[in-house]
């Protein structure tokens, strides 16, 4: 089925200059860029898009490390791209990442960790209103 899911590569992996890299690993594996953005996150754009994690003990640190640099927020399209996206990022330990993972090979820690994917159906919906207008959505 096909699936549209939310991607940023976090502020991290785009200062190190791998937004390109992981883009052609996505497009190597069949994924379709639909929309695409140079951004830099509000706390307000934070707070909205990791609202269920608000009140952990790491919360802090990862408004204040997704806020603290541009970033670049894309939507993939494919088959099963939910699941298939996180597959290829990999675990959200780098340590934990499998060989060849997008995690693996450029996360630096668990809080910069290179990439953020949606994890289902709805966060995916939720996710990419929060990013991109219909007119900037390409299918
Ligand atoms: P995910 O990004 O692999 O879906 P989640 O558990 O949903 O992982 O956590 C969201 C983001 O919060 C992670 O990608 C990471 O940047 C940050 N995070 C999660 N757990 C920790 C932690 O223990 N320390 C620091 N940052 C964390």
């Amino acid at each position: 089925m096909k699936e549209k899911t939310l991607v940023l590569i976090k502020p991290d992996a785009f200062e190190k200059n791998h937004t390109g890299e992981i883009i052609a690993i996505y497009e190597k594996k069949g994924l379709k860029l639909c929309a695409m953005k140079l951004m830099q996150m509000t706390k307000r754009v934070a707070q909205k898009h990791y609202a269920e994690h608000i009140g952990r003990p790491y919360y802090e640190e990862l408004e204040s490390f997704m806020t603290s640099a541009p970033l670049v927020a894309m939507v993939l399209e494919g088959d099963d791209a939910i699941a298939r996206v996180r597959e290829i990022n990999g675990k959200t330990n780098p340590a934990e990442a499998a060989e060849g993972t997008v995690r693996r090979l450029f996360a630096e820690s668990v809080g910069k960790n290179a990439v953020h994917a949606s994890d289902s159906p709805e966060s995916a919906a939720r996710e990419i209103a929060i990013f991109f207008s219909e007119i900037e959505i390409f299918d």
